[in-house]
């Protein structure tokens, strides 16, 4: 876990405040929360709770529920029949006392019960506060209280699972790791310049250079990740192209499983961009049906294909479509050409049909690109198409780091100036220069890594991160 500096105040709002917010969406549904955190809380829910048991909040164990009443003032109009669960400082997730008002969720009694604990001293939660709490008492880091944040808006199970790793700490302890190799090698310079006559356990150059070294491997290991969890998180997009009526949009429909895209055997039917969202064995795809590329004949066209190009300039990966029932043609081969460079899977379509197409000829066209067999009509092949993209998405850019990926735009560039600034230090030691100076490069890397933990962290950047949050939260 990591301590923060007590010398920065990163409370924004009274930590004196006991806070009270609906902590599920407000609207109609089986169950509602009302949650309140801070010294009062127990007090608060002693005037407006009256138990079966005839037994006050305050009095209750933690971690226990308790069936009862929401009442206007302990004993006036009853609001709604409730279930309260009590749960103790320090053991809570804001280290500070906590009761939950599980009630029926409805616009009004969420409302009243949230208007009643005010009333009776609460303030109303800023957005995320319950969170920053957590951090601001010491129960978890920055990097933790975010990834909180990960886990509430992650859209696929990977997304997920790097949010759940970093909650457990595993991102923090890697920094922590990597913190310690550049803070052991600081001390030491830090002390032969403060205490140059005394007798300091000397650590060579070689040794210095060791523990930089490594914090530089680990630091590029990380970074590393952060495509893996940039895919994780956001996906990748993947274009269709081909000539026109090779059956692109067809097998967009097919992926998507949906009839999305116009269909029909005329040549030149899309025109618009077509996309879709799915997801892939846990990785969003963004698909996108495009124009055949052709010769245009009129304005129409003209724009139709601009646009297909700009989509296929900025993609992740091209499916090239080709029918099978017809032989490569020149145009296929100029559309090839245009594409050198781009990381594509050939898509050979209408598999059902007779077989026209040269595959020795597309195979040199192809070189190491992989190439498919499907009949987007007959749904065949469409497996080992899926399975051909996440191989293709994998390739060559997955390497493991014993579960700990970065996905956070923050972390990346926190992680790319720690990267940097330890470079430097290497090279300052390496030509013998000022220990002052190398000092003062090696305090900016370790200052880095302290912004992703959040031992140091700028009020601002603070107020920022949890904006992002839900009230509640
Ligand atoms: N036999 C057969 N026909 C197919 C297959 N896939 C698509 N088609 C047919 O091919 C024709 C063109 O399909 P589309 O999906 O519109 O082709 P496209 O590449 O999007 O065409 P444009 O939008 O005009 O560029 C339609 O008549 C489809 O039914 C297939 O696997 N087998
Ligand atoms: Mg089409």
């Amino acid at each position: 876990m990591v301590k923060k500096d007590k010398t920065i105040n990163t409370s924004k709002f009274g930590l004196n405040d006991t806070i009270a917010a609906v902590s599920t969406p407000l609207g109609q549904a089986g169950i509602g929360i009302v949650r309140l955190s801070g010294k009062d809380s127990l007090s608060i829910a002693d005037k407006i709770f009256i138990s079966r048991e005839k037994n006050k909040p305050s009095k209750f164990k933690t971690y226990t529920t308790h069936y009862g009443w929401i009442c206007e003032n302990g004993k006036g109009k009853i609001i709604d029949e409730v279930i309260m669960t009590v749960m103790r400082s320090p053991k809570s997730y804001t280290k500070e006392d906590i009761v939950e008002i599980n009630c029926h969720s409805g616009f009004l009694p969420l409302k009243k019960i949230l208007n009643i604990a005010v009333k009776m001293g609460a303030r109303l939660a800023e957005p995320g506060e319950f969170t920053r709490r957590a951090f601001i008492n010491g129960r978890i880091d920055l990097a933790q209280a975010e990834a909180v944040l990960d886990i509430i808006n992650a859209k696929t199970d990977s997304a997920l699972e790097i949010g759940v790793s970093q909650l457990k700490g595993e991102l923090s302890k890697k920094i922590e790791e990597i913190r310690n190799g550049l803070v052991e090698v600081l001390a030491y310079l830090e002390a032969s310049i403060d205490f140059p006559e005394e007798d300091i356990d000397k650590l060579s150059l070689k040794q210095q250079t060791k523990h930089l070294v490594l914090a530089k491997r680990n630091i590029e290991s990380l970074l590393e990740s952060s495509e893996h969890g940039k895919i994780m998180r956001e996906g990748i997009d993947v274009v269709i192209c081909g000539k026109p009526n090779v059956g692109k949009s067809s097998l967009l429909n097919t992926l998507i499983k949906e009839e999305k895209a116009i269909v029909t055997h005329i040549p030149g039917t899309t025109r618009d961009i077509v996309e879709e969202v799915i997801n892939l064995k846990g990785i969003p795809l963004r698909f996108v049906d495009t124009a055949g590329i052709i010769e245009p004949k009129d304005l129409v066209e003209k724009e139709a294909i601009k646009r297909s190009r700009k989509q296929l300039e900025n993609c992740d990966l091209a499916l090239f479509v080709l029918d099978n029932h017809q032989k490569i043609s020149n145009q296929d081969k100029n559309l090839i050409n245009n594409l050198k460079g781009k990381n594509i899977i050939f898509v050979v379509n209408k598999i059902d049909l007779s077989s026209k197409i040269n595959i020795k000829t597309l195979k040199s066209l192809a070189k190491n690109s992989t190439i498919v067999k499907i009949s987007a009509l007959h749904k065949l092949g469409i497996r080992d198409l899926e399975d051909a993209i996440i191989k293709n998405i994998w390739q060559g850019r997955f390497k493991t780091n014993k579960g700990v990926f970065i996905s956070n735009i923050r972390h990346i560039q926190a992680l790319r100036n720690a990267l940097f600034e330890t470079d430097n230090t290497l090279e300052l030691i390496s030509k013998k220069i000022s220990v002052e100076l190398i000092c003062f490069e090696l305090t900016s890397a370790v200052k880095e890594l302290d912004s992703i933990t959040g031992r140091t962290i700028e009020k601002d950047l603070l107020d920022k991160i949890f904006s992002e949050f839900c009230i509640g939260k």
